[in-house]
This record gives C-alpha cells, structure tokens and sequence, in this order.
C-alpha cells in the first residue's frame, strides 16, 4: 500500500517534467530575423517541425527562390536557394508554405519535400537542408507541372506515401491526384498506388489529409473523399455554373458520431439574390452529414472549434462575403444558427474596414473554450484574437504581418502566433497562467499535424 501511494505520487511530479521539456521563450515575441528576402505577393509561408531531430519545434520559411530554416532557438540551421513551386494563384494557393515535413523513410531523421517549377520533386536533408534525392514523376496530359505534395499514411507504414496533386485551371482546379510510395519515387519507379483525375478540390487550396476513422491510414479530403485506397467515397453535389468549394476543415465536430468529420463551404457564383444557396457542408467518408444554407450569405472561410464549450461539439464560425463590414455567422455542430454580428462593431478603432482574413482557430487562454485568431485584411497589418461567438476582440498585437501562423512551439500545450513580417519571424507566447497545463500536445492528435502541414490562407 505504502509502495502503491510513492509511487502514485512519483507518476503525478513527474508530469509537469514532461511538458517543461519544450522551454518557454523569454522575450515575448521571441525575434528571428532571416537572411532571405521579404515575401513577396501572396508567395509562400511558414510550417514549424522539429527537423533537426532534437525534441523541439523548429521553423521553417518560404519566399520567393528560398527555403530557410531556423531552430528553435532562433539560430540558422540553412537557407536552400532553389526554384520551389509556391505559385499563389494556382495552387498551393495563398500563403501556402509549398513545403512540407516528416520522416518518409523511418529512420528518426526529419525530411523535407517540395516541388519545383522545373516540374520535380525535391527531397532534403531536415537538419542540413542537403539534397537527398530527386525525382520527376510523370504528368497527366492537362498539366503543367505538380502543384502540391503531400506526405501521407496510405498503405500503413507511417509517413511512406505522398499524395502529388496538379493544378489545370481555376474551374477545373486541382482535379489530379497521383499517390506513390515513397520507395518507388525514390528509384525512378513510376509506377502509382493509384490516380484520380475526378477529384473535387477546394478551388483555392490543396488536397488535405486525415485519418477519418482512426485505421492509421489517411484519406485524401476536398469536396470528394478519397479512401487509402484511391476510391472516392463521397463527394458534394456542387450546381456547376462555377460554383466551388473555398475553405475546408477537419475535426472532431460531431462528438457522437465516430472518427473526424470535414467541413467546407461553397460559392454559388451566382447572386444569392437570384437565388442560388451558398451553404456549408458537414460530411465524412460515408456521406453527407447536414448542409446549411444560412440566410443565403456566402460563408467564405470557416473556423472550427470549440467556441462555446456550453454547446455540444464544435462550432463553426463563417466570415462571410462582405467586402466592408463583414457579418459573420456561427452555426453549432448540428448546423444551427447560434450567434451573428457586424465586424465594424466590435473591431477597435482603426481596424481595417476589410475585417479579417487568415483566420485560425487558437488554444490562447488554455481554457477549453477556444478562440480565433487573424490578421487585417487585404493589408500588412495587425493580428488579433478574438471570441468567434460575439466577436469581441480579447487581444490586439501592433505589427505588420505579412504571414500567420498559429501552432504549439513552445512552453505548455497552448499555441503561440507567430507571424512574419518581412525577412523577421516574431513569436508571441500567452504570459498568463494557463488554467489546464496538463492537456495533451495538440501535436499528438494526427489531424492537428497534417493541418498546420498542408494549410493557407483560404484554409489555416
Ligand atoms: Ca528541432
Ligand atoms: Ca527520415
Ligand atoms: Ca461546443
Ligand atoms: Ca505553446
């Protein structure tokens, strides 16, 4: 009994132990500044991974012609001058970081993966930003050149798939998908586990990627939904006449229903006037969960989260379409109406009339209701964080952001904004105490990872 109560005692000191291991920065913002060139339009972004092997999250960027990479510590670990496909108004889109992170080959080292304009598939070292291999997969007819690479779980073995994806034009958006082992890319075999040529992107953002039903293995996401298998399962009834998909989501919304669901919303294309709906969808891989046309408006970009923990699941916040004064609409899990309000009236003063763009969910607080994160739109400008069911600004950080990027990078499990403003990452932490320090990394729930991979503007 004694034995039993020392060691109870032991498990409960040694959790805080555990999640002291990521340090805490001690300036806030944390500075970084970069030997690359600012961003230039809406050309690459940021992901955070830990590549160089070490336990800690690390960053990594992407403007124009370079990759840079910087530990956690602020120190440089390279910057790769390389012709990297960060193209904006294809895909992957606005923001886009056009690179992504993981170990493909089992072997505990991080690799990073991207496309070149020249139309190949680069793959680097994670620690020394070295050339570890190259390959040229072959191109359906339509095509240029990929667009989008995304490191994938298809076949069980983690991390030793990609899912390549090409951009043929704004209506037709990124309806091919090639999926490979990575073995097979790696000896010049070129050889598919499987293609599409049908898949319904989001016109503005790349495939995504989750495990749906908790198999291990990821199911390619859009308005279809892809099996590991290259089946299409599912796929939203859009009315053609151009008429698209422009946000997509992946969580857990519906908390009675098993696995993750996928949230996206259309633009009609066509005046709500005359009729056409501008809906959001709420779906996963056996079908269509509910849609939601509210008052016709166009949802335009979604956030997903638990923005009143009253409420059972997750809530979804729409921006809307209104170019000034935007109105944005929350509906609950079952797509009800829950709470609607005009930005002009809760934004502070000399906040841009535009309203917000970028637009990231956010565990700030700690607490369990979660909050949302942006910037000013249309405008290097400031970044906010704010209570997506009444709008209320909670926090106001004074910059010129050209990027946002919202992940977990440091001290507890909460998530700090970290934004790029020229060649200078900045790093703001919560200083407040955090109420619940014991949760889980969010870095350990799949779907979170392969989001902040594989995200941009339209979709964060
Ligand atoms: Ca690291
Ligand atoms: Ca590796
Ligand atoms: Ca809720
Ligand atoms: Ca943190």
């Amino acid at each position: 009994m004694k034995h039993g109560i020392t060691f109870f005692i032991g498990t409960i000191l040694l959790l805080p132990m555990v999640y002291a291991d990521w340090p805490q920065y001690e300036q806030n913002p944390f500075e970084i500044t970069m030997e690359i060139p600012a961003p230039e339009n809406q050309d690459g972004g940021i992901i955070v991974a830990d590549i160089n092997n070490d336990g800690l999250m690390d960053y990594v960027v992407t403007v124009a012609g370079h990759i840079a990479a910087y530990a956690h510590d602020g120190s440089k670990l390279w910057i790769r001058q390389t012709d990297i496909q960060i193209k904006s108004h294809e895909l992957p889109g606005n923001h886009a970081p056009g690179v992504i992170a993981g170990d493909i080959d089992s072997n505990g080292k991080t690799e990073l993966l991207y496309l070149t304009y020249g139309g190949d598939l680069h793959v680097l070292d994670g620690e020394s930003g070295e050339l570890l291999w190259a390959a040229s997969p072959p191109l359906p007819e339509a095509i240029k050149r990929w667009d989008v690479v995304v490191i994938a779980n298809l076949r069980g073995a983690e991390n030793n798939d990609v899912i390549l994806q090409g951009f043929e034009d704004a209506s037709l958006k990124g309806r091919f998908l090639h999926a490979y082992a990575v073995d097979d890319l790696r000896q010049g075999h070129y050889t598919p586990l499987w293609t599409r040529d049908d898949f319904l992107s989001c016109r503005h953002n790349g495939v995504r990627i989750a495990d749906l039903d908790g198999t291990g293995r990821h199911y390619a996401l859009g308005g279809s939904i892809i099996s590991p298998d290259g089946e299409k399962l599912f796929e939203i009834k859009l009315p053609g006449h151009g008429a698209h998909l422009d946000s997509l989501s992946v969580a857990k919304v519906r908390d009675n229903i098993p696995g993750l669901q996928v949230v996206s919303v259309e633009e009609a294309n066509v005046a709500a006037s005359q009729g056409a709906p501008h809906r959001v969808f709420l779906y996963n891989h056996e079908g269509l969960i509910w849609e939601s046309n509210y008052q016709g408006w166009e949802p335009q970009n979604i956030a997903v989260g638990n923005f009143d923990p009253a409420r059972q699941g997750l809530e979804i916040w729409n921006r809307s379409r209104f170019n000034t004064n935007q109105k944005p609409f929350v509906l609950d899990a079952f797509g009800e109406f829950v709470s609607q309000y005009e930005m002009d009236n809760v934004a502070p003063e000399g906040w841009s009339e535009g309203g917000v763009e970028v637009i990231n969910t956010i565990d700030w607080t700690g607490a369990e209701k979660q909050l949302a994160a942006a910037k000013e739109r249309h405008t290097v400008g400031d970044v906010c964080i704010f209570d997506p069911i009444t709008g209320e600004f909670i926090q106001r950080f004074s910059v010129k952001a050209d990027r946002l990027y919202i992940a977990d990078v440091s001290g507890d499990w909460r998530e700090e904004v970290i934004i790029l403003q020229g060649n200078s990452l900045r790093i703001f932490h919560n200083p407040e105490p955090n109420p619940r320090p014991n949760q889980p990394r969010l870095w350990e729930k799949d779907h979170y990872l392969r989001s902040k991979l594989t995200y941009n503007y339209y979709s964060p």
